[in-house]
């Protein structure tokens, strides 16, 4: 079954119920089917077809929504480019997928005065390329992880069935369409249940409560950071909002369990972490009727094997993992091993089978749920005719988890300002680095790699 099949549970089947809240507004799934069919006809007449690419470059707004669901309904490619994405690191995605149209705000109008509604669409298997994902490795350059309808068809059933979402639910989404997390878990769970959805053109913490006692939802997706900022929220606030829900779900980065501890006593909730990654979507989750063990990812989802080699690297087998890389079949061999995808994250297993994250085997740095690839920062900063050598590494911090912080060897002297004014135009405001300290030389060992752990342990406090 692809897609466009299992989203027909709702589109069709619950045509006249309410489906989507939107500045205000209520659209029913009817509508909501409607707006695709449309969109999808705007595509057609501007000559995309099965298995072309559309890049789609959009803050939260329904007619991302639209655009999807066109993609879905032609066998199109939906491609998402992060927002806060610079030229510099758009221009890689759209060398890379070479799509036949990148959608961003000025293309809209044009996109919107389609008519034609017809359901007339090809025949697709699931076995169909639904997204393009773009994540990077330790190499710099990002590569699209190929998501197919099967690939989301059975992330959503595990988590509908999972996490007992219901045509009953009201679902607030506030995190960014253009992540696997709100796109391959929000949009889908929603339109599978068949539950209500308000959609956010964002989180804002300063507006966050409004939203809650407001909308009232019972379902609530957010990263780390979202529960950090909810844990300012006033007491009372907090025990109305936890009246009405029924499950917060979080994800994308490691949850303290302090936090986990804070919010149960605000809100009377306990947060339900789980684990995935935009390759594989969802992998291991707690359990929603049994223990949400603190500190833990919980219990590997149904149909998903997981095992940890020798070095305490964490494998996933399973209809979750994404086909390959994109045109990248050397990236994709030295990803997977006799069918495993090798996750790069460390994990411990208890005796009763949770799962702990230790750590990453890649220097890949989490900063409020957006991934920060180091040696794209450090490759940028060497490129700069004073730098001589970089090396980017994560700082803690309270609200966004991790932060990255620049060392830097300089050939001539330049300000640290003037540095960070660069970065700030031509890197996504997120990677750039809080702080740049210069250094006499990085550590290396005997094969002239890096040796970050090094930098840190030099630079804390004794
Ligand atoms: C963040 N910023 C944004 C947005 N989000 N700008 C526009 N639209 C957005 N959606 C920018 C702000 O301009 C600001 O830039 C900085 O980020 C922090 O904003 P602030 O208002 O201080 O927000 P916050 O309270 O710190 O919260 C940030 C946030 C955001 C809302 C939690 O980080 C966020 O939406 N994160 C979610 C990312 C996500 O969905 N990841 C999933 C990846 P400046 O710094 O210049 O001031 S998918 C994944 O990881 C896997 C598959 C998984 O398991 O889910």
């Amino acid at each position: 079954m692809n897609l466009r099949q299992l989203f027909d549970i709702s589109l069709k089947n619950r045509a006249d119920q309410i489906a989507l809240e939107w500045e205000g507004r209520e659209y029913t799934f009817g509508e909501v089917d409607a707006r695709g069919n449309r969109m999808a006809h705007a595509l057609r007449s501007r000559g995309l077809a099965q298995g072309d690419r559309l890049c789609v470059q959009l803050a939260n707004r329904i007619e991302m929504i639209d655009l999807f669901l066109a993609c879905v309904k032609l066998g199109v490619i939906f491609v998402p480019v992060n927002i806060l994405y610079r030229e510099r690191e758009t221009s890689h995605i759209l060398s890379d997928a070479e799509p036949k149209l990148l959608v961003t705000e000025r293309e809209l109008p044009d996109l919107l005065s389609s008519t034609e509604q017809a359901r007339d669409f090809p025949a697709l298997d699931g076995d169909a390329p639904a997204a393009l994902v773009y994540t990077s490795g330790t190499t710099g350059a990002s590569k699209g992880a190929v998501l197919t309808h099967n690939n989301f068809a059975s992330n959503a059933a595990n988590l509908v069935a999972c996490w007992q979402i219901t045509d009953r639910d009201r679902f607030l989404l506030a995190l960014p369409l253009f992540h696997v997390h709100a796109l391959g878990n929000g949009v889908h769970c929603w339109l599978v249940s068949g539950c209500r959805m308000r959609l956010l053109e964002r989180f804002e913490h300063q507006s966050a409560t409004q939203q809650f006692l407001d909308f009232k939802p019972t379902l609530f997706f957010g990263v780390p950071t979202v529960y950090v900022r909810l844990l300012e929220t006033r007491p009372e606030d907090a025990r109305a909002i936890g009246g009405t829900m029924r499950l917060f779900v979080s994800g994308s980065a490691p949850l303290p369990a302090q936090v986990l501890e804070d919010f149960r006593k605000l809100f009377g909730h306990t947060i339900l972490e789980r684990y995935g990654m935009s390759e594989t979507l969802m992998n291991i989750s707690n359990p929603y009727a049994g223990e949400r063990r603190a500190g833990t990812v919980g219990l590997p989802l149904p149909g998903v094997s997981v095992r940890i080699d020798e070095s305490g690297e964490v494998w996933v087998k399973g209809p979750n993992v994404c086909a390959g890389y994109w045109k990248r079949e050397d990236a994709t061999r030295a990803a997977f091993v006799d069918g495993w995808f090798k996750t790069g994250d460390l994990a411990t297993r208890s005796e009763d089978g949770y799962y702990t994250l230790t750590g990453r085997r890649s220097d890949l740095i989490i900063s409020g749920g957006f991934n920060i690839y180091p040696r794209e920062i450090e490759e940028f900063l060497m490129e700069q005719a004073e730098v001589d050598e970089a090396a980017v590494i994560a700082e803690p911090h309270p609200v966004r988890g991790e932060v990255p912080v620049a060392y830097i060897v300089l050939s001539v002297p330049v300000e640290m300002s003037e540095l960070e004014r660069r970065c700030r135009e031509k890197l996504a405001s997120f990677k750039v680095p809080r702080r740049f300290e210069v250094i006499d030389k990085l550590p290396r060992n005997a094969l002239g790699k890096v040796q970050k752990h090094l930098i840190r342990r030099a630079q804390s406090p004794a």
